[in-house]
This record gives C-alpha cells, sequence and structure tokens, in this order.
C-alpha cells in the first residue's frame, strides 16, 4: 500500500478503522463522507492531524476519483450511489472493509453470518475462543470493525468475525476456515430488492473456501439447507435442534451431540445454556459446531458456554418497575427476530415496536403476538403501516406516540403488575437513531430513569 492513493468513502466506526490501517501501511487516504454536518476537526484529530489523509465531505471529485489506486466502502453506503457508479465507471477498484482487512489478516477466521442470531453466535464463539487461547478477536458487523486489528494479527490467532451480507458485496479474498449460514428470512430488501439477490449475498461467505474447510448449515432452516445441498467446493457441517443427524451436530435426551465419521461426543447438556429460547439452542449448535471443528476442546467448550450470559440488546432484561419487567431488544431489527422475542415471553405485553423502512411485511410478526400483546405502542417511518397491518390481522390495541421517551412512558403508565415491557422493533432504527445500540441504550436510560 505504500504510496498509494486510495478513497475511504464512509466516515463511520468502518472508515476511520479503515484509514488507520492504510495510514499504517503507508498509504495517502482521501477519506469521503457524504453528511455534510460531520465535525471535521473531530474526525482529524481520530488521524492525530496526519498529512496523509485529507477530508472530502460532501462532495467527492472526479479528479480525486480518477487520481485513486483503490477505494475502500463502508458497508452502510449502497453501491449504487451516483459516486459509487462514478468511481465503478472510472475502473477503480472497489473494495469493502473486510476486503481490506482480508487482505492482511493472518490468523485463522470463523465466519458468521445468517438473519438472525449472528451477533449472538459470533459472541459465543469469540468466548469458547478466547476460554481456549485468550488473545483471540471478536470482530466484524458486530461493532469492532476487522480492520482495527487485521494487520496485527498472527498465525493461527482465531478470530471469531461477524459478516453481514453488505460486508460481503465487496469481498473477494475472504476465506474462512469455518463458514455458517444460521438462516436465512427475508430482511434488507430496500438494498436487495429480491429474496434471491439477499441470499446469494450470504452464500459468498464460502466463495473461497475448499475441501480443507467447514461450512456450518442449520439443516432445521429449508432456505438454507436447500441451498447447502447445491454445495460442492467446501465440506458442510449440520447442526439440528429437532432431528437426531447421522453427521452434526444435534440434541438427543437434552444432550448437544456431535456425531462425525461414526464417532460421537456428548458436548453439554441443554440444562446449562442461559441464554432463554429455541432460538438460541441453534446458536449454540452453531457455535459448538464451529468451535469444535476449529480444535477446541470440549471441556473448554461444555464451559464458556454455560459460562454465557447473552448479549446486549438481544430480549435484554433490564429492571423491573412495580412488578412490570422492561426487556430491551433493540437488535430486533426485522420481524423474524422480533418474532423470536415476542415468543420468549411468558404473559400480557406491552411491545413497542416500528422504525426505518426496509420494506418489510409485518404480518407474521402480528400473527406471533398469539394473545400476549396487551397493547402495541408505534413508533417511526413504519409505525402506518404496521397499523394497518395490525388491523387487517384484527388487531386493534395499538397507539401512535412520537419519540421512544413517550413510548416508555405510556407504558410505564398502563402496564399493571404481571405485564411485561419490551421493545423489539421488527425494523431498523436509521430513521430515529444513529444505529440499533444508540436506541437500546436510550430505551435503558428512561427505563432507569422511571419512579419506583
Ligand atoms: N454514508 C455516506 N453515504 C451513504 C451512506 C452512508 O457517506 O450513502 C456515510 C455516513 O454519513 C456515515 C458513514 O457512511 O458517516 C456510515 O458508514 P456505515 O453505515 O457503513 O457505518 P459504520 O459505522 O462503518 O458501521 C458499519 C456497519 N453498519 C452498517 O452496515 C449499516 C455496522 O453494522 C458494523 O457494526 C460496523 O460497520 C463495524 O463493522 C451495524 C448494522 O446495523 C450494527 N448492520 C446491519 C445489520 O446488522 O442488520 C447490516
Amino acid at each position: 500500500m505504500k504510496g498509494k492513493k486510495v478513497i475511504v468513502a464512509g466516515a463511520g466506526r468502518s472508515g476511520i478503522r479503515s484509514t488507520e490501517l492504510l495510514l499504517r501501511q503507508g498509504a495517502e487516504v482521501i477519506l469521503f463522507d457524504q453528511n455534510e454536518a460531520l465535525d471535521r476537526e473531530a474526525l482529524m484529530k481520530e488521524f492525530g492531524g496526519s498529512d496523509h489523509v485529507e477530508l472530502a465531505i460532501g462532495n467527492l471529485s472526479m479528479e480525486k476519483i480518477h487520481a485513486a489506486d483503490l477505494m475502500v466502502i463502508s458497508p452502510g453506503i449502497p453501491l449504487d450511489t451516483p459516486f459509487v457508479n462514478r468511481v465503478r465507471d472510472a475502473e477503480v477498484p472497489i473494495w469493502g472493509e473486510i476486503e481490506l482487512a482480508a487482505k492482511y489478516n493472518k490468523g485463522r477466521i470463523a465466519g458468521i453470518t445468517g438473519t438472525n442470531g449472528k451477533t449472538t453466535t459470533t459472541s459465543l464463539v469469540g468466548a469458547i475462543f478466547q476460554a481456549y487461547k485468550p488473545d483471540s478477536l471478536i470482530v466484524g458487523n458486530i461493532g469492532t470493525p476487522f480492520t482495527q486489528f487485521a494487520d496485527q494479527t498472527y498465525e493461527g490467532q482465531l478470530i471469531s468475525a461477524e459478516i453481514s451480507p453488505f460486508q460481503l458485496d465487496t469481498v473477494y479474498s475472504l476465506h474462512p476456515e469455518v463458514s455458517a449460514l444460521l438462516n436465512l428470512t427475508p430482511d434488507h430488501l430496500n438494498r436487495y430488492i429480491t429474496f434471491e439477490n439477499y441470499a446469494d449475498a450470504k452464500m459468498k461467505i464460502i466463495e473461497n473456501q475448499t475441501m480443507e474447510d467447514t461450512f456450518v448449515v442449520n439443516y432445521d432452516d429449508p432456505e438454507v439447507r436447500k441451498r447447502a445441498e447445491q454445495v460442492t467446493n467446501v465440506r458442510v457441517l449440520y447442526f439440528s435442534r429437532v432431528k437426531e443427524l447421522e453427521e452434526g451436530v444435534f440434541v438427543r435426551n437434552g444432550w448437544i451431540v456431535v456425531r462425525e465419521a461414526g464417532k460421537e461426543t456428548e458436548v453439554l447438556p441443554l440444562s446449562e445454556i442461559r441464554i432463554l429460547g429455541n432460538h438460541n439452542v441453534e446458536n449454540v449448535l452453531a457455535a459448538v459446531a464451529i468451535t469444535f471443528r476449529m480444535g477446541v476442546p470440549v471441556d473448554v467448550i461444555r464451559k464458556a458456554v454455560a459460562d454465557f450470559k447473552g448479549v446486549e440488546h438481544r430480549i435484554e432484561y433490564v429492571r423491573t418497575v412495580h412488578g412490570v419487567p422492561y426487556y430491551n431488544d433493540s437488535k430486533g431489527t426485522n420481524p423474524d427476530a422480533a418474532i423470536k422475542a415476542i415468543q420468549a415471553m411468558k404473559g400480557p405485553t406491552f411491545l413497542i415496536g416500528g422504525g426505518y423502512d426496509k420494506h418489510n411485511t409485518y404480518d407474521e410478526w402480528i400473527e406471533a403476538f398469539d394473545g400476549k400483546v396487551k397493547s402495541l405502542v408505534l413508533l417511526g417511518e413504519t409505525a402506518q403501516a404496521i397499523a394497518e397491518c395490525a388491523k387487517a390481522h384484527d388487531f386493534l390495541q395499538f397507539v401512535f406516540v412520537d419519540t421512544l421517551e413517550e413510548a416508555v412512558r405510556f407504558c410505564y403508565e398502563h402496564a399493571r403488575e404481571g405485564d411485561a415491557v419490551l421493545l423489539s422493533p421488527a425494523c431498523a432504527s436509521w430513521d430515529m437513531f444513529k444505529d440499533f445500540e444508540q436506541r437500546g441504550t436510550l430505551f435503558k436510560e428512561y427505563v432507569n430513569q422511571l419512579g419506583e
């Protein structure tokens, strides 16, 4: 990279870490962001006033595009954005942030994708790795860009990486030793238009794998299994929550069992798992399959799984006020994830939903309410569309609010002892918040401010 001119598109987490990596490698960087409101001074401070980085905010000139050797793009920037088309037309190569990381990585990657459960599984795999080798890394869509560490990794280092489809769109040389596809249901259709395009993006995770490598696959998900059956370049290792498999990882008599080449290993009883719901059993099965295949000893896997308490913003218990428990499931950013959360609720629930419009449909989510939702508190861009859908399903107990704080207050005033309050929006957060983490953190703040 020495002396190369690189445009980094997007000055969020990925862009900043990519810029730092490129500077370490001797490149000249133009950091470009379309948001005119960005604080230039604060941004430059990130790079210690380096002379090798220049900011381009708002607009990227053709002159700069033509002078560039490469553009590294952040995952949140759609690939059909006009400036990206101009870069492509100028025949400047476009790498995603993960591609840049993959070029420098020396470690052994477990790459995890899927519509839901990615973050929990990536965290759990990372926790198991770290219990085995403390300097193992947890990176990717989970919030820590891979570029932050990629050029400092060493041979044999274990890396648990959550990879989103946006990231997979722009990788060419990523080569996980073990990849995993947890499940596939429609999501991000505003960007992919069809489910097929979205599924194709996810399948890119195995593109560079060989028969030496492993593709861990959810046997119980028909969309995933259908695609895995066509795969010829990599060994497939199935896991199933409901079926005893001839080969693979499954549950028998309340125990997680690995069966390979006629040999069986009992890993741990389900009773030791602390995270709630069937979907989390699937996440544990995936994590067991991944770490077992990567050579982590079974006793280490068992202890790390039993110690794992779950992830922030996933059906996360916040606090009980007046006998009403509050749960933060801000990561319920699509109907399928939100269905898992409502299924995990045991009694009457005040459900806070709505947000950024990803062009999803809400019918299945509303059907999954199953008589448990006492009141649906709606906010954000999709509030009206969800209300229309609710009416079509004869569910009329909804109210509209303007802010998340107002939603919390409404629940506080109306919920009675024995009810629960759940923020699980079934939508992304980008209409009102920076990201789902900010939405979840604010929710917790509002809940923690409620009087006894
Ligand atoms: N920007 C533009 N033009 C655009 C769009 C964005 O200039 O058309 C600029 C914005 O002004 C902003 C920057 O790009 O300054 C944001 O870049 P980004 O959206 O790629 O965000 P990052 O902070 O780099 O975060 C990204 C992931 N975000 C997205 O994929 C949208 C984070 O996943 C990830 O944790 C982080 O990289 C580290 O790898 C978040 C996410 O919501 C959590 N992911 C989606 C999901 O899980 O469903 C895919």
